[in-house]
């Protein structure tokens, strides 16, 4: 019994390895392993046929062929059937734990995902917040915090700082006496000894001197160069307590001859009055343009005007070189100017027109060279407190 067991057995494994046999690189062992097998089986199957010889009145060659083959096919059978359920196990168990383990991966990801979002989220709203932070910060400094300024006006920075080193001709920032801001000026410091403040300088014509009443309140142009300073300011300084202010302007011809003409007690009204001009008593080699040769001429108390804001005295219209016109603003290239009837002066027109006769152009017509009024390429006009007493 034993021996039919083992060698049942022996059969159940020998498909095996042929088919191992068959795929398998190491081809000799296999063959020593079948040949094994196959003697056993033969010894098995001699030992068999001896074990039936001692059985007496049976059929023998149908037990010897049949029993064998039909446990073989069984115990084959069972065993694929074994293997397909095992491997049919295997298959749908790790399906599944692949399955679980993708989903347990994308669950994952999606949570980071939602992490960073939420991180990005955030430092968004934190960015937001500082920068509304900056602009508030911002707005505070430039409305609470009052600008250092240097002085009251170039004459009191002359004055002050003069006396520790010498200080250069530039850009500083004052802050008249009463007034509640400060604002940046071109101090000449070495001219006629310093302490000039710049109200207006027209050298090269690139800037645009055609301007509304707005601008020439306000003023505009680059301080080192072309400029108007603003009526508002230029009001603010010369309106400070217990002063005087000198008017200087310094003229050039387009030859280089150079001209001055200066008034001792230079100041203006405020904007309810159009910042109607008072001048002092004139001094100069230029001739007094601003009061010309006749009343109809004075420009002295004579209100501003600018091509939207007519206070020219022309009613309804004036003469001017030979013409009549309505505005002398717009006359004249839509500058502004204490115009009276026009009058004989006009600092703001332009530099660079070569023919005086019939285009607008820097105009101070007291200054002439053989009766004819001389061709200005260049004009500055600046103040400077003085201290003498002035006349009432
Ligand atoms: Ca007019």
């Amino acid at each position: 019994m034993f021996e039919f067991l083992l060698y049942s057995l022996l059969l159940a494994v020998l498909p095996i390895f042929q088919s191992s046999q068959s795929n398998s690189v190491d081809t000799d062992k296999s063959n020593t392993t079948l040949s094994l097998l196959e003697i056993l089986r033969d010894e098995f199957h001699s030992a068999d046929v001896k074990e039936q010889s001692k059985l007496p009145s049976r059929d023998i060659s149908l037990e010897k062929c049949m029993m064998p083959c039909e446990m073989t096919a069984k115990l084959m059978k069972e065993e694929k059937h074994s293997l397909c359920r095992n491997l049919q196990h295997s298959l749908v168990s790790y399906t599944r734990s692949t399955r679980k383990l993708i989903r347990d991966m994308m669950d994952e990801h999606q949570r980071s995902l939602e992490f960073l979002s939420n991180q990005v989220r955030e430092l968004m709203n934190k960015v937001q917040s500082l920068s509304v932070e900056a602009l508030r910060s911002n707005a505070e400094m430039f409305t609470l915090k009052p600008v250092p300024s240097h002085g009251r006006d170039c004459s009191d920075i002359k004055e002050t700082m003069d006396a520790v080193a010498k200080i250069p001709s530039g850009i500083y920032i004052i802050q008249p006496e009463d007034t509640d801001y400060a604002f940046e000026v071109f101090c000449e410091m070495d001219y006629m000894g310093g302490g000039w403040t710049v109200i207006q300088r027209r050298t090269d014509g690139l800037t645009d001197f055609k301007r509304t009443w707005t601008d020439y309140s306000d003023g505009f142009g680059h301080l080192p160069g072309e400029h108007w300073l603003g009526l508002r300011k230029v009001f603010s300084i010369v309106n400070q307590k217990n002063t005087h202010f000198q008017l200087h302007i310094a003229l050039v011809a387009q030859d280089d001859t150079t001209s001055y003409a200066s008034y001792d007690d230079f100041r203006i009204d405020d904007e309810t009055k159009f910042f109607a001009i008072h001048l002092g008593r004139y001094a100069g080699s230029a001739g007094d343009a601003f009061r010309g040769y006749s009343q109809e001429q004075n420009q002295d108390t004579a209100p501003f005007s600018t091509s939207d804001i007519d206070n020219d005295g022309c009613s309804p219209l004036c003469t001017f070189e030979g013409q009549a016109v309505e505005s002398c603003s717009v006359r004249q290239n839509n500058t502004g100017w204490w115009f009276n009837q026009c009058g004989l002066s006009n600092l703001n027109g332009s530099p660079l027109d070569s023919d005086l006769c019939t285009q607008p152009h820097i105009r101070w017509d007291t200054w002439t060279q053989n009766g004819v009024a001389v061709k200005i390429k260049a004009v500055t006009m600046k103040i400077k407190r003085v201290y003498s007493p002035v006349p009432s």
